[in-house]
């Protein structure tokens, strides 16, 4: 038996008792095993998680790109690490080898140290997918300068903020993007946002589309001349296993993103085991994770997590829509994609499609399908299942976060049987507290409440950016010697978990606690309806009631909208029963998105409230101008 490799139910079971029995030998085992490391810890683990201060590996020393990239030179060379899959589907798509990243990262990390970037330094991240983002996250590992990627879709204010919370020295950017059919001017969204950022003293800008841009003297530098220019091969810099590997900002429901800070060696070796089990990588597998590297999804599985386990790995420019709904699944079939990894409003997005998009297409290289980001409602869940999976494809419904660095629970395929909503197991290692509203642990099975973790794991970001304080009290002051991760879960008869939504989304109807997604789930159920969200307002008599947003399939829809909000509410009565009930159901053509596809409730809680004088900040969704749209609707 391998901690390393799990291979059936069983197995499972065995690895996780060990885990929580012994976890210090577990992780040992599994560092010992598989990772090059130039000098062996010392200690494990120590925690304290009242301050909280949490040490993994203490004293080994490693580099994580030595891991990724040189470890694998000698069996796997010529095996294609990165597969570059370009936004226009007639571009040729580029296959980049172990060797050939090894010497792109290289190159790159000796621009890097030409410019001045040291061990410690904070270098800004503003790329769309294309190969020279995974380059540079590496080149800053390689060298120990600490990555910050912005999502290239963030406006300038957005971006602004960001260098100037970390002091970046430099931004690496492109002359723009292209998006579908549009091209996005990324470098002028730089320029803008570099007004009001002091600490940038240099912008490495790679040529993506061709356009002419003003380049500021001394300050925007070509990518490629100096590429082409420095030397192929670069010692990497030494690292302690607790040095700050990169920051990542994710926003809190109040005040400004928070920069997430993980740290070398225990990010290293838990997205390389949770890469390796939760998807069942097997040498020779194609993998594709559809994220964009701006987010931690595709930080930890398609850069770090892909290549510590020597895989091929894809990268894709573009937009499920472009040049049309079966974009998805044509490159499935040109690339062979063995795992495919995706969120669940992109899933909603094409069932509302007609099924030929998938149809026209070969999925038969696929084995396992993942979905990450938000809770997978039913309909969503069995249309993946049946026009994807074909009814042979394991579905692992992931459930992690920014700050856990990693998969937490997910099941793991061919041992974990999957159920339709539940996340379903704690992966090993993690180790699960449902709490009440006094603090109490509640112990057994069919019960909800908080989820927390209530012992330390590798990946947990170790702290915020320039503001522990504000970690702790965010993560670690809710409930005493615990990280709370702000969603509700239920733990079923069987102990399976199943994600109810962010705490902030349980409301209270007449004493009774509803989760938002079983409602949803139930609406979605309805054939007319395509999305669905619902958010509480204040009540007289039940304290709260429910206000439906709901977005239907076909535009014209014929029949009156009075039937379909009986027929809405008859599905819920029926799925959850007449307390479920909505008060209010608004028909809108989009919900408000962040630009990572959740649906900001926030919003639209302010105009379930008629509370719309101060909306707060709308700059960072997705689709602002829908926010006006449903608020003329309002009822
Ligand atoms: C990986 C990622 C984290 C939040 C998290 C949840 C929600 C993510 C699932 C999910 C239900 C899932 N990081 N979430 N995965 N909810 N089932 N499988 O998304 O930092 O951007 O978001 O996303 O609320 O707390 S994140």
């Amino acid at each position: 038996m391998s901690n390393y490799h799990i291979k059936n139910l069983e197995e499972y079971f065995q690895v996780y008792r060990k885990s929580v029995r012994d976890p210090e030998s577990f992780w040992e085992e599994i560092a010992e095993e598989n990772f090059m490391w130039r000098k062996r810890w010392d200690k494990v683990l120590e925690y304290d998680l009242s301050k909280p201060e949490v040490s993994w590996y203490k004293g080994a020393k490693l580099n994580i790109t030595e891991n990724c990239i040189d470890r694998h030179l000698y069996t796997r060379g010529d095996k294609t690490a990165i597969i570059f899959e370009p936004n226009d589907p007639s571009e040729e798509a580029e296959h980049i080898s172990y060797k050939q990243l090894h010497e792109r990262v290289c190159r790159f990390a000796n621009v890097l140290k030409n410019h001045g970037i040291e061990k410690g330094d904070r270098v800004c991240i503003y790329l769309p997918m294309i190969p020279e983002l995974a380059v540079s996250l590496l080149a800053c590992a390689r060298i120990g300068a600490i990555h910050s990627v912005v999502f290239a879709g963030f406006s300038a204010t957005a971006l602004s903020t960001r260098i100037n919370d970390s002091d970046c020295k430099m931004v690496i950017t492109s002359d723009g993007s292209y998006r579908g059919n549009k091209t996005i001017d990324l470098k002028g969204i730089v320029d803008e946002a570099l007004e009001s950022c002091p600490s940038v003293q240099t912008v490495l800008v790679a040529k993506r589309i061709n356009s002419e841009i003003p380049m500021k003297t001394n300050r925007d530098k070509w990518l490629q001349p100096l590429l082409d220019e420095a030397y192929h091969d670069c010692e990497p810099v030494i690292m302690d296993a607790e040095d700050p590997l990169f920051i990542l900002y994710t926003s809190g429901s109040t005040g400004k993103p928070k920069g997430m800070v993980h740290t070398t060696a225990g990010y290293m070796v838990y997205t390389a085991y949770t890469f390796k089990n939760v998807f069942q990588y097997r040498e020779n597998d194609v993998f594709w994770c559809t994220a964009d590297i701006g987010w931690i999804t595709g930080h930890s599985y398609i850069v770090y997590g892909p290549l510590a386990n020597g895989a091929t790995t894809v990268m894709f420019e573009g937009v499920p829509s472009y040049p049309d709904f079966g974009r998805f699944w044509q490159v499935v079939e040109k690339h062979k994609v063995n795992q495919f990894y995706t969120a669940p409003t992109a899933i909603r997005a094409l069932a509302k499609e007609r099924l030929d998009f998938s149809e026209n297409y070969d999925l038969s290289s696929l084995k396992i399908l993942g979905s990450v980001g938000e809770p997978i409602n039913e309909e969503a869940w069995h249309w993946y299942n049946d026009n994807i999976g074909k009814k042979n494809c394991p579905i692992v419904d992931t459930w992690w976060q920014t700050e856990t660095g990693g998969i937490m629970i997910s099941p793991i395929p061919y041992s974990t049987p999957t159920i339709p909503t539940y996340a379903t197991l704690p992966l090993p290692g993690v180790q699960i507290a449902l709490m009440d509203e006094n603090g109490e642990e509640l112990k057994g099975n069919q019960v909800s409440g908080r989820l927390c973790i209530k012992f330390p794991w590798p990946a947990m970001a170790r702290t915020i950016w320039g503001n522990h304080e504000r970690y702790r009290e965010t993560y670690f002051s809710a409930f005493e010697n615990k990280y709370f991760t702000g969603d509700g879960a239920l733990r079923d008869s069987t102990g399976y978990y199943r994600i109810t939504g962010r705490v902030d989304d349980v409301i209270i109807v007449s004493g009774h606690n509803l989760g938002t997604a079983p409602i949803e789930d139930a609406i979605n159920e309805h054939p007319a309806v395509a999305e669905s969200a619902i958010v509480g307002f204040p009540h007289d008599v039940k304290g709260n009631a429910l206000y439906g947003f709901v977005i239907l399939k076909e535009i014209g829809e014929t029949r009156v909208h009075e039937n379909l909000r009986k027929e809405i509410n008859q599905i819920i009565t029926e799925h959850i029963g007449p307390i479920a009930k909505l008060d209010k159901i608004q028909f809108t053509t989009g919900l408000p998105k962040t630009r990572s596809g959740k649906i900001m409730r926030r919003i639209l809680r302010k105009i379930a409230e008629k509370d719309t004088n101060n909306m707060g900040d709308i700059s960072t969704l997705l689709n602002p101008e829908v926010v006006q749209e449903i608020m003329d609707g309002a009822i």
